[in-house]
């Protein structure tokens, strides 16, 4: 009787057989290689979507053939759970952001276990649970003791929507990460964590990340964006002669400086201006430019403005009056926060000098003799290289020789050094949040700042809190506001402030090892075995953000001789979109397409299959209801044929024996399907065209002859169930059943494909005759340059081609052609 194909029912009970069975267990078998799979973990925001299902069903293919593969794999799920969302739920609906968040895990987890993913849950982490935030408080101590942790007051990225200070890498073109507000500045005191002493390491360790994609570590080291230039020195005569110094990459245009500008917040400002008449207008615009971002004023559309100070600076080489300006362009966290300005040789300059009216004046003749000198500056800057001119004793040097000259003269005078600028700042990881792991440091009235002790540790967040999303409800809290010094014993207050949540998720990865350790965040003897990670799977969006981090964690824990490696993740895969007609899926755009639904309908290895299937991991993945009906077909396609040949398997299946023609030709096409469909998975990561092979395999099988040998049948069909195991766990489970079998498709070890099997025995040859193709023939493969020089010359055909005519010469060359040369 035919047994009809339904996924609701064979996915339930293969979900609860694995469950039974403990078969995603971590096997710790270290006779095998070690394999760590992992996906970047997931926000619980609610409910999965369908960029989710894509991502978790890569690694689970990754996963689920490396264990067959003959690797013990580490392939585990958390959550991050830490995070504005929860605050904003709790302020709309009035529920707790921890019962909140835990409600949206238990949702979360039980879809992930509908998508038939093969995660040890017994590893599981949620980011927000104490015994875990206990551990990034401990780790937030470790970086304090490493002098990494610090506290400074400074003009801050603000979002106002979310009410809280934001790191750099969180500001994106101006606006907020999350929820894309335009970012401001305050001035706050702040606690920092110093990636800024690893940027060189950040920098120079891309080189050894061959399995990155080259797009995140360009985008990687332009964040990062070191400069080499010199810092060089000019003077104040009205102020004592008092230094004030700036940072340029071009100390070869020294000579072509006719103004300074600081950034409106550089502290000599105030000293520049006292008693002056500029003085009321230059505090307003101090005042003005505190509260706009970076972004906004360094943007290339957005207008130079500046004001001239009153004060002049004295040039180190020429003694000449400089005049002193503040102008937005200039920031005071970059180089030195005060810049010299060359109007004839830099854009920003130029822009500036012409809107003021400042002297422009070329100090580089261009080596394109096509472009005059005299012309520099009147429509535009020289930013090209040259011969150095009206530069005193440099006069005649190209200007790349004189970066160094220049340079170093300052150097031996004592008025400047060769000096490198990071663009990337420290990171600054206080939020004036309530969901977040609290900063684990006390301020006493008597000690000041004082750690929490580790042995102390978690500092608690207090679940029972009213939120109303203005304030952060631990700066009334009385816990807080009243604790003991652990040092003096005196009265203390605790830091109100949490940690960004990208602390949390910059070593989850690290804990899954040893997830239930209640002493240290991680056993070093865990950690070795498992890391690196081997496969990193997750969204180009986190190129920067999460993966620096993350990158600057495991090289801090490193140098604390915490883990052995000093990068975390030594192949990372970034997902391409799930788009639905073109655009991005979107509740405003109402293109969302439910997992859930699609999961009901279809089934899950539906939804797999689609997902792997419709586009290359990299890609964007266009979501059609014909591609999933395809899918749901093919698998239809697949049970039918199974079924067709139950049979076959009801007695034992014979070994195959090729030796018909059909026969032939299936055992080839099994064996090019096993060799084919490995590489793609195991190598490539092109799952599409490993399940195309799969397709044309499947092809074959139902045009395969009844007469034709049963024993090359049965190892094809045992084979494409096994072939498909990773990618449709569930029906191939039910297939492998059908196919007379008592254990899972999932622990038969992966087929390996026999080259002898692969070679025909029979190809086709080209005839030339003088070098002209002819005729093509059927030939024994294999033979030697001499037998098949002398089967072509005595076959029929090549001998209707030579005529009368005297053979001169013959060039064969076994597998291509035999080329006749006659006369
Ligand atoms: C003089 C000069 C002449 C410059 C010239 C450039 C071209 P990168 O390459 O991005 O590191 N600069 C220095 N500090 C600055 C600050 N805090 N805010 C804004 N601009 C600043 O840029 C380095 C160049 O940016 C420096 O070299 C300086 O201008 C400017 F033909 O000095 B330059
Ligand atoms: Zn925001």
């Amino acid at each position: 009787m035919a047994k009809q194909y339904v996924p609701a029912e064979i996915e339930k009970k293969w979900q609860q057989y694995w469950k039974e069975y403990g078969m995603h267990k971590t096997v710790e078998d270290n006779s095998k290689p070690k394999f760590y799979c992992l996906e970047q973990f997931p926000y619980p925001s609610g409910r999965l979507h369908m960029g989710h299902m894509r991502v978790y069903s890569i690694g689970d293919i990754i996963a689920r053939f490396k264990r067959m593969s003959g690797y013990q794999v580490l392939h585990p799920m958390g959550w991050d759970a830490f995070g504005l969302p929860a605050e904003n739920a709790a302020v709309k609906f009035g529920a707790q952001p921890a019962k909140w968040t835990y409600e949206n895990i238990d949702f979360m987890k039980q879809q992930l276990d509908t998508l038939g993913v093969s995660v040890d849950w017994s590893r599981e982490v949620k980011t927000c649970s104490p015994d875990y935030y206990k551990m990034t408080q401990w780790l937030f101590l470790k970086f304090y003791e490493m002098g990494l942790a610090y506290r400074k007051r400074a003009f801050v990225n603000w979002c106002p929507e979310c009410s809280t200070v934001l790191a750099n890498e969180q500001v994106i073109d101006g606006l907020c990460w999350r929820c894309d507000s335009e970012v401001t500045k305050k001035d706050l005191e702040q606690w920092f964590f110093r990636i800024t002493d690893y940027a060189e390491r950040l920098l120079n360790d891309l080189d050894n990340l061959p399995g990155w994609p080259e797009k995140v570590r360009t985008m990687q080291k332009n964040w990062i964006g070191k400069s080499e230039g010199a810092n060089v020195s000019f003077t104040i005569p009205e102020l004592n002669d008092e230094q004030v110094t700036v940072f340029t990459t071009r100390p070869d245009t020294l000579f072509g400086v006719t103004y300074m500008v600081l950034a409106p917040e550089h502290p000599l400002v105030p000293k520049l201006i006292a008693g002056k008449e500029q003085e009321a207008d230059v505090l307003a615009f101090i005042e003005q430019m505190k509260k706009e971002s970076d972004i906004t004023r360094t943007s290339t559309e957005a207008e130079k403005v500046g004001l001239f100070t009153g004060a002049y600076a004295k040039h180190p080489l020429t003694g000449e009056q400089v005049p002193i300006w503040v102008a937005n362009y200039v920031l005071l966290d970059y180089g030195t926060g005060a810049v010299m300005g060359v109007p004839a040789h830099d854009e920003r300059d130029f822009e500036f000098a012409k809107k003021y009216s400042m002297a422009i004046k070329p100090v580089i003749k261009p080596f394109d003799e096509s472009i005059f000198v005299e012309e520099i500056g009147v429509d535009a800057p020289y930013t090209g290289d040259g011969t150095l001119i009206h530069s005193g004793d440099f006069d005649g040097m190209p200007n790349r020789d004189a970066i160094r000259a220049i340079s170093e003269h300052l150097n031996r005078i004592g008025k400047g050094k060769p000096t490198v600028s990071y663009r990337l700042r420290d990171w600054l990881v206080s939020r004036q949040r309530y969901w977040g792991a609290p900063i684990p440091m006390v301020y006493c009235d008597s000690c000041g700042t004082v750690p929490v002790p580790k042995d102390q540790l978690p500092v608690l967040l207090p679940e029972d809190v009213v939120i109303d999303g203005k304030r952060n409800p631990l700066t009334t809290s009385e816990a807080f506001l009243n604790t003991t010094c652990p040092s003096c014993g005196g009265h203390a207050k605790r830091e109100t402030d949490t940690m960004d949540t990208f602390i949390d998720s910059s070593w989850y990865y690290l804990r899954y090892t040893d997830p239930k350790n209640s002493e240290i965040p991680f056993s070093k003897e865990n950690v070795d075995k498992w890391l690196q990670v081997d496969e990193y799977i997750g969204g180009i969006e986190h190129a920067i953000l999460h993966l620096l981090y993350s990158r600057f964690f495991t090289k801090v824990l490193y140098d604390a001789g915490m883990v052995s490696y000093d990068e975390p993740f030594r192949s990372l895969l970034t997902q391409g979109m799930v788009l639905k007609d073109g655009a991005k899926m979107s509740k405003s755009k109402g293109n969302v397409v439910s997992p859930d639904e699609m999961i009901e309908k279809y089934g899950a290895d539906t939804v797999r299959l689609f997902i792997l299937f419709a586009a290359p991991p990299e890609r964007d993945l266009d979501w059609t209801d014909t591609g999933v009906e395809g899918s749901y077909r093919f698998l239809n396609r697949v049970w039918r044929l199974v079924e067709n040949h139950e049979q076959l398997f009801a007695n034992g299946a014979q070994e195959p024996n090729p030796t018909d023609e059909a026969a032939k030709d299936l055992h080839r096409m099994t064996h090019y399907a096993i060799k084919k469909v490995t590489e793609d998975i195991g190598e490539r990561y092109t799952f599409n065209t490993a399940i195309s092979t799969i397709m044309e395999l499947v092809n074959k099988l139902y045009a395969y002859p009844a007469e034709a040998d049963r024993g090359t049948l049965a190892f094809a069909l045992k084979t494409l169930v096994v072939l498909m195991a990773p990618i449709t766990p569930h029906i191939a489970e039910e297939l492998w059943q059908m196919l007379g079998n008592k254990d899972s498709v999932h622990m038969q070890v992966w087929p390996t494909y026999d080259p002898q099997a692969l070679v025909l025995d029979e190809i086709e040859i080209v005839v030339q005759i003088n070098g002209k193709v002819r005729d093509k023939l059927i030939v024994a493969n294999g033979l030697s340059k001499e037998e098949l020089e002398q089967f072509v010359i005595n076959h029929e055909k090549a001998k209707a081609l030579i005529e009368d005519k005297t053979i001169r010469k013959v060039i064969a060359v076994p597998g291509k052609l035999v080329n006749i040369v006659v006369g």
